[in-house]
């Protein structure tokens, strides 16, 4: 089992696809095991995108996603962390392919919806940062064993 950081961006939130986007997820079979509604402090802001530090869009990055509240979850499943990637589609809206969220709901390459980790150790380091203070809850999912083979394991 991998766990993942998703968050739905302020432009999610703002146009009202938090319910739909958390569907995607859930109707995967994935479980969720944290979620924080908030403000983003620019410090935290700053430190999750830290490797984009410098960068042409950086300070629009981080304007965008202080700018109004955030869904933070923490998701659940095998391979969760590819997975969810391949949920989320391309970084560009324009680009990601249909039936991916970006795909489906975006037409930006920053205001994109939604971030996913995008390796086993970017998860850990995002979790760390998001949820280092608690709230994951591990619990056993009655969904497991019909979301998945015994093979699967
Ligand atoms: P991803 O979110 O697909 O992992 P990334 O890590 O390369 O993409 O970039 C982080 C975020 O920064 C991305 O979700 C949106 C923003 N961003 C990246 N490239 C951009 C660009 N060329 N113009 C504007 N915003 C960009
Ligand atoms: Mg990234």
């Amino acid at each position: 089992m991998e766990t993942t950081l998703i968050i739905l961006k302020p432009d999610a939130v703002q146009r009202g696809l938090m319910g739909r986007l958390i569907g995607r997820f859930e109707a995967k079979g994935l479980q969720f095991v944290g979620m924080k509604y908030m403000m983003v402090p620019k410090g935290l802001a700053e430190k999750h995108y830290a490797e984009h530090a410098g960068k042409p869009f950086y300070d629009g990055l981080i304007g965008f996603v202080t700018s109004s509240p955030v869904l933070v979850m923490a998701i659940r499943g095998i391979n969760a962390i590819a997975v969810c990637r391949k949920l989320i589609g391309a970084t560009n809206g324009q680009k990601a392919e249909p039936g991916t969220i970006r795909g489906d709901f975006g037409m930006s390459g920053g205001y994109n919806l939604i971030h996913g980790s995008d390796s086993p150790e970017s998860a850990e380091r995002e979790l760390a940062l998001w949820f280092g203070d608690g709230g994951l809850i591990d619990f056993k999912s009655t969904l497991e064993e019909w979301v998945y083979d015994p093979s699967d394991y």
